[in-house]
């Protein structure tokens, strides 16, 4: 798609005149002269907080530049992201509660979503860094998950509305990303990836391992064909906030319909490394808890959840042993991608702080611990049938060092 001759990249100095010209918005922050900070720490985007009292919140404004901005300028990328990301929030927010942040609009010209300054939340990557605990995180994703899996499926929509919500929901750059980063080029020598030379032999072995490749090259397959929901898309521990009591699921750029099994995986696949993290540092034991408790908690809220709306699908066709069977389905899903997202943060291009802020040799020693469970995700996923099971895995290769 071409940009509009209107867009431009905003800057801290552009911000307040943009938010002049709409006065709906406008209206969100009244005071001048406004207080703009560009936040953007993630890969791909522009994030400015926009405040006109610098100690209260005021509305944040995200804007999709047409190129991945850790890479630069050679390496285009769609900014039709952030009309996903907008349409994501609108349908999240008819059973998504507090877990979605308040959204205030979409423009469609300069690609900018005006949403909710989040003030006192912090993202629960740094906050898992950092030792805290966030209570209550694991199961509000749960049921968030949960809630997308019913409401936007075939178990809580119409069929005719559900195609017609799928098509506007196809997403193919952002799914090319993923197809690519996470899915095909951390099995392949490419120059987008990296590791620590510590770790060559395991992710030479990884990378020769037939079986290996045929259940990432399963996991592909579903994920391309597989229009299960209106998933998220990259519900790792970056794309959530936490604090006060409060979970916000954000940046859904990536949403698409796909498998369910991969927003959960997202969550599981951060969960094992910050619990290698938490190990290495030899944090306290209420936290690993925590940490451990990621997995299973979430787990049973989204099976939960999905049962206590089970009864009001629209087509009771769908059976309650169907419901089990596909439950089923999105487990073995779950623990695959949660496999496929560790790798590609241990070997493919965008690595995590869990990991890469820890000091050598300890760094090394743990990027080879992700590798390694994610490699008995992959490879023991059919006899891993349990939460309690799956989490062994962690805790025996955590154990091995
Ligand atoms: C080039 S984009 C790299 C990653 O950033 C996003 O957060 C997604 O996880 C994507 O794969
Ligand atoms: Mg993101």
């Amino acid at each position: 798609m071409s940009l509009g001759e209107t867009y431009r990249p905003l800057t801290v100095d552009t911000v307040e005149a943009w938010l002049d010209a709409r006065p709906a918005l406008r209206a969100l922050v009244p005071g001048s002269p406004l207080h703009v900070r560009e936040v953007g720490d993630g890969n791909l985007n522009l994030v400015f907080i926009v405040r006109d009292d610098p100690d209260r919140p005021g509305i944040v404004l995200k804007q999709s530049l047409p190129w991945v901005r850790v890479f630069g300028e050679g390496w285009p990328l769609t900014v039709e992201r952030a009309r996903h990301e907008a349409d994501a929030y609108a349908a999240y927010r008819a059973f998504a509660g507090d877990v979605n942040p308040a959204y205030h609009g979409f423009d469609p010209t300069w690609y900018v979503i005006a949403m909710e300054d989040l003030a006192d939340l912090r993202v629960w990557r740094g906050a898992l860094n950092d030792g805290e605990i966030h209570a209550g995180a694991p199961q509000a994703l749960g049921r968030f998950v949960a809630g997308l899996a019913f409401h936007t499926s075939a178990f809580g929509m119409q069929p005719e509305a559900l195609k017609h919500q799928a098509a506007l929901a196809i997403n193919p750059e952002l799914c090319r990303i993923t197809e690519d980063l996470v899915l095909s080029e951390p099995y392949t020598i490419h120059e987008h990836n990296w590791h620590h030379p510590g770790i060559d032999e395991l992710v030479t072995e990884l990378r020769a391992d037939a079986a290996v490749l045929t259940e990432v090259a399963t996991l592909k397959h579903r994920f391309m064909t597989a229009a299960e929901a209106l998933i998220h898309g990259d519900l790792h521990t970056g794309s959530v906030m936490v604090g006060g009591g409060r979970t916000v699921a954000i940046d859904p750029e990536f949403a698409f319909y796909g498998p369910v099994g991969y927003d959960l995986g997202a969550l599981w696949a951060n969960a094992a490394i910050a619990a290698v993290r938490a190990a290495v540092l030899d944090r306290p034991a209420d936290f690993q808890g925590h940490v451990a408790g990621i997995l299973p908690e979430s787990w049973g809220a989204f099976t939960g959840e999905l049962r206590q709306l089970w009864p009001g699908r629209v087509d009771p066709f769908f059976n309650d042993a169907f419901l089990e069977r596909w439950t089923g389905s999105a487990w073995s899903d779950a623990l695959g991608y949660a496999a496929t997202k560790a790798i590609r943060r241990m070997v493919g291009f965008a690595h995590v702080t869990d990991i890469e802020t820890l000091e050598e040799p300890a760094r090394t020693a743990a990027a080879g611990v992700v590798v390694r469970i994610a490699r008995r995700f992959l490879l023991e996923r059919s006899g891993l049938t349990s939460p309690a099971a799956a989490w062994s895995v962690v805790t025996d290769e955590i154990a091995r060092g």
